[in-house]
């Protein structure tokens, strides 16, 4: 089974101001990040807008992070979308695209049962033949799994991991050491130390697309046993976040990259571009992460 290590950026979905992919800018997020060690991509998932997306658009940019990568690492899809038949049409699209796997945010919005969640995800390993990667987070999808039922879940032979975006790392810790030929992303950049500390092996995060060199560092000195330095670059990128979070994550990281020198547009509405002001706590925290 396919091993996966180390980190991964959930990158942000660049558009132009008619709300259409700019696979420019695009490129040029995917270009800076491999030069900065990334193992691979997270494509369409939330930081990617993807529910803000029309259907053929998430195709399109699932497609095009495919051919830029060009097998130089791994492309994981988010396919889930609302019914499982059309996540299963998106599965599909995505495995035609050549991604490495498919994820899945569980289906929301109607109240769905243990039951019918449990076999979304079968279905959609059943009818897709790819490799599916669980995609829990809580606190955007309304869906709280229990440690019981993904360990149900990760039985299966088709689903070969689970994105934890959660603070759980009671939870984390148990999937890491039960299911152990299966892979458990860290989903939360903020704790990537304390989820290296109990097994974690890999980390799809949406900051990575502005600061990935700090985290491949930290799972360097981590993995080197340099707890110092690793808790060192923890804080570093955590003052980062706490400035995007205050700002709003996904309309701060693409304000970031502006600075950066990557125009990605703002993102979709209802998202509201980000003010001067915004920019100005964007520049400090800059400055505080990589120096004037
Ligand atoms: O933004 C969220 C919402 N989570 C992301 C990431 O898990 C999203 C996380 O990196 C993701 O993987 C995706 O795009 O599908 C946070 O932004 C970061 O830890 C700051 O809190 O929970």
């Amino acid at each position: 089974m396919k091993q996966f290590e180390g980190i991964y950026p959930a990158i942000i979905t660049p558009i132009d101001e008619d709300e259409e992919i700019n696979e420019k800018a695009l490129a040029q997020v995917i270009e800076k990040t491999i030069g900065q060690g990334v193992s691979g991509f997270y494509v369409s998932g939330s930081t990617g807008e993807s529910f803000l997306l029309r259907d053929e658009q998430r195709v399109q940019l699932i497609k095009a992070v495919c051919a830029i990568v060009d097998g130089r690492c791994d492309v994981i899809a988010n396919i889930g979308t609302f019914s499982t038949r059309a996540s299963i049409k998106m599965a599909n699209a995505a495995a035609e695209c050549g991604v490495t796997a498919i994820s899945a945010v569980p289906p929301f919005y109607f109240s769905y049962s243990k039951r019918e969640i449990v076999q979304y995800y079968f279905d959609i390993a059943e009818a897709s033949g790819m490799p599916v990667i669980l995609y829990n987070i809580p606190k955007m999808s309304g869906v709280s799994f229990g440690t019981e039922e993904l360990v149900e879940l990760l039985a299966h032979d088709g689903i070969v991991g689970v994105k934890q975006t959660t603070m759980d790392l009671m939870q984390t810790e148990a999937l890491v050491r039960t299911c152990r030929d299966k892979a458990v992303f860290n989903g939360h950049d903020e704790i990537l130390l304390p989820a290296l500390s109990v097994g974690v092996r890999a980390s799809i995060g949406s900051t990575f697309s502005i600061m990935a060199d700090v985290f491949v560092q930290l799972k360097k000195a981590f993995d080197a046993g340099d707890m110092e330095r690793a808790r060192y670059l923890q804080g570093k990128g955590n003052g980062m976040i706490r400035t995007l979070l205050e700002i709003g994550i996904f309309p701060a990281i693409k304000g970031v990259l502006k600075l950066q020198g990557i125009d990605c547009g703002n993102c979709i509405k209802p998202f509201q571009p980000l003010r001067p002001e915004d920019y100005q706590k964007l520049e400090k925290a800059l400055v505080d992460l990589y120096g004037g």
